[in-house]
């Protein structure tokens, strides 16, 4: 969202830095810490060469100005893993995913130079932060990991809090809904003026108690988006006041697309639509989970030239400036709340359950708009063959179905024949690793493939799920960057480059399927521990490019089945 009519100051940079270690926060005096060292922001402290592989609580300091009296928000797009906030030595804010956005508001003070300060901790606790858990296959950082910015409101006066906008059932006509939320003193009567693509502004007038509004628009041009013809449309929502003098005001972006399931098959804007893409974890070697909008824009740059139109966001929120391009290059987005096997204690934690909910919701808010995205995940390999996790799965996909703007919900699954819970999504996601995972003595693993892609549609449509679509949502086996061996065997570029191009193959020519995403896109850094015999270098090597984003052999692999298999 633009505000151009409001302070916003982007608090990107240098904070001032401590590094508090082992220190239990119950310990923590924010008067005593002393800050001797500057950390980038966003970044990860524990990607910092400094810093790298620590786990402990550290501080951030900066000061803002905000005019005397006047109500600031400061928002945070993502602080990793628990985080709280600190307004003149006031605690404002507790955050307890590490990937959500959150805002904080800031009280009025008669002095304008305010000190903020950020305690996180990237120390795993079951009992404080129960989203995050060691064992998930990738690297969980700590620090401010994405970008900080503050907002100076209107003083006295409605402000807007969210405008969202939803294609309508006549989307190709140009019908949107469009939903206001306002916040902040209601004084006074107020005039929306609502003006698309920069036509004529319409007018509605607020009460003086107005906290949301919602009607339906028609966007004079209408252009339909996909990903051949991403055209997105501007809605710029104004605030006047009795006098007519614009004050506050909001642009945000919109495509008119619709994603639908009939009969087994995906459509977007009533065409058959087959998903051919990857699963992307947001990480670089040299900035951990903080990645520059200049990498994004390399990686989706890639993802296009191997004929991809999709990419899973695994395993959290997405950054804001991915999904911007995303909207403006064309990829359709799977975007998904925290979640990696999440066990039976975790779903009977009521933190667990009121925090999932918190991120879902935020990952919501802040998501809404993007055209992009078509698909809501969440839980990402739960249990989803036991019982235990029906309570949260149906919760999530109330809220998903209430607050998602129409998009198909689900989750990825790694029980193609066994699960309990397909009965709940639009669209069915298996996890699927034949050839990889429990083949040892198998005389021919490549061999798997075919079978067990046949055998899943087979059991998914022999259990009265014939009219929901079916979509692998990770395959995959290691390759490690450099590993060349005659013998083609596992851990070599051969073995992933033959196996990536037999399962593009099986998955897209079976008429089940409604597409596939490949595990995964580039190398990225897991843990040790459990997982190290299985993840040389503590990195989860199923990328079709390394860590560097340097191309295996798989890719002109991958590329080829891409452009030449899978077009409706
Ligand atoms: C799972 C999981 C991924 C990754 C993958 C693998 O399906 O969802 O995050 O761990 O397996 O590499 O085994």
């Amino acid at each position: 969202m633009d505000y151009a009519l409001r302070k916003v100051t982007r608090l990107d940079g240098l904070w001032d830095f401590a590094f508090l270690g082992k220190q239990p926060i119950s310990d923590v005096a924010l008067d005593s810490i002393r800050y001797e060292e500057k950390m980038p922001v966003p970044a990860a402290y524990d990607a910092m060469p400094k810093y790298a592989g620590k786990r402990g609580l550290a501080a951030y300091r900066r000061w803002i100005d905000l005019e005397a009296g006047s109500e600031g928000v400061l928002c945070f797009s993502a602080v990793s893993m628990w985080s709280q906030v600190y307004v003149d030595g006031q605690l404002l804010h507790e955050n307890r995913c590490g990937y959500a956005p959150f805002r904080v508001k800031v009280p009025p003070s008669e002095n304008c130079r305010r000190e903020v300060v950020v305690l996180v901790d990237n120390r795993y606790d079951f009992d404080r932060i129960p989203m995050h858990e060691e064992y998930f296959d990738f690297y969980q950082y700590g620090g401010i990991i994405r970008q900080v910015s503050l907002h100076q409101l209107p003083l006295g006066r409605k402000y807007l809090k969210t405008v969202q906008v939803e294609p309508g059932e006549n989307y190709a006509q140009g019908k949107i809904k469009v939903a206001i939320r306002l916040d902040g003193a209601s004084t006074a009567e107020t005039v929306l003026a609502l003006s698309v693509d920069g036509h004529e502004p319409v007018l509605h007038r607020l009460s003086k108690d107005a906290k949301e509004w919602s009607e339906s628009m028609t966007v004079p041009d209408p252009r339909l988006w996909s990903p051949e013809s991403p055209a997105l449309h501007r809605l710029a929502v104004t605030l006047l006041d009795k006098e007519g003098a614009a004050y506050d005001q909001a642009t945000v972006r919109f495509g008119l697309r619709r994603i639908e399931a009939r009969e087994g098959e995906l459509l977007l804007n009533g065409k058959p639509l087959i998903l051919k893409g990857y699963n992307r974890h947001e990480w670089h070697p040299n900035f951990g989970p903080s990645t520059p909008e200049l990498q994004m824009v390399v990686d989706l740059q890639i993802l296009k030239d191997m004929g991809c139109n999709f990419v899973r966001g695994c395993h959290y929120h997405q950054d804001q400036r991915f999904l911007d391009l995303c909207d403006e290059m064309g990829i359709l987005v799977w975007e998904e709340n925290l979640g990696w096997g999440q066990r039976e204690k975790t779903f009977a934690s009521e933190r667990f359950v009121q925090d999932h909910q918190v991120a879902l919701e935020a990952m919501l808010e802040a998501s809404f708009n993007h055209p992009s995205i078509v698909i809501w995940g969440f839980l990402n390999e739960a249990g989803s063959n036991e019982g235990y996790v029906r309570p949260v799965f149906e919760k999530t996909a109330k809220t998903l179905r209430e607050k998602g703007g129409g998009r198909l919900i689900t989750y990825a699954s790694m029980f193609c024949e066994t699960d309990l819970h397909f009965d709940l999504v639009d669209l069915i996601s298996i996890n699927i690793y034949p050839g990889w995972y429990n083949c040892e003595g198998v005389d021919d693993p490549l061999g798997l493939i075919k079978p067990h892609v046949e055998r899943c549609a087979r059991s998914v449509d022999e259990r009265g799920f014939r009219d929901k679509p079916l979509l692998v949502s990770e395959i995959g086996v290691e390759g490690l960057y450099g590993w060349h061996d005659a013998h083609r065997d596992f851990f070599t570029e051969e073995y992933q480059a033959d196996y990536l191009e037999i399962a593009c193959r099986e998955v897209l020519t079976h008429p089940r399927y409604c597409g596939i995403c490949l595990w995964h896109f580039s190398d990225a850094r897991t843990y040790g521990g459990g997982w190290s015999l299985r993840r040389p270098r503590t990195f989860n090597n199923k990328g079709t490019l390394d860590e560097y984003r340097r191309p295996k052999l798989a890719y002109e692999r991958v590329k080829a089945a891409f452009h030449s298999m899978g077009n409706p």
